[in-house]
């Protein structure tokens, strides 16, 4: 998949309706939390359509490791990537269900 700057500048190109274990790897670009308090910005908060997506670079390559998206409804699912050795990207979901009940 080619994105371009244009695409990238404000926000990661994510679909959270489509979003799955063949996503693909997601970059972060704009990254404004320091979750873990290194000092090194690593988290990217944003929405998309009525989704609120939560992405941290844990690692600092540039791709997000880990994702959670929450819908218009609260309903949750957090996921992390993984790169297999043969260079296979997937996604994982680690997580789902609703905030509020
Ligand atoms: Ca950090
Ligand atoms: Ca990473």
């Amino acid at each position: 998949m080619i994105t371009t700057e244009e695409l990238t500048a404000d926000r990661p190109d994510i679909d959270p309706d489509r979003f799955g274990a063949e996503s693909g790897a997601l970059s972060l670009t704009s990254a404004t939390f320091d979750i873990d308090g290194d000092g090194l910005l690593d988290t990217q908060s944003f929405e998309v359509d009525d989704a609120l997506i939560v992405a941290t670079d844990t690692d600092g390559d540039g791709d997000a490791d880990h994702l959670t998206i929450v819908d218009a409804d609260g309903e949750y699912s957090a996921w992390e990537f993984h790169r297999d050795a043969d260079g296979r990207e997937r996604w994982e979901r680690v997580d789902e269900g609703g905030l509020d009940r």
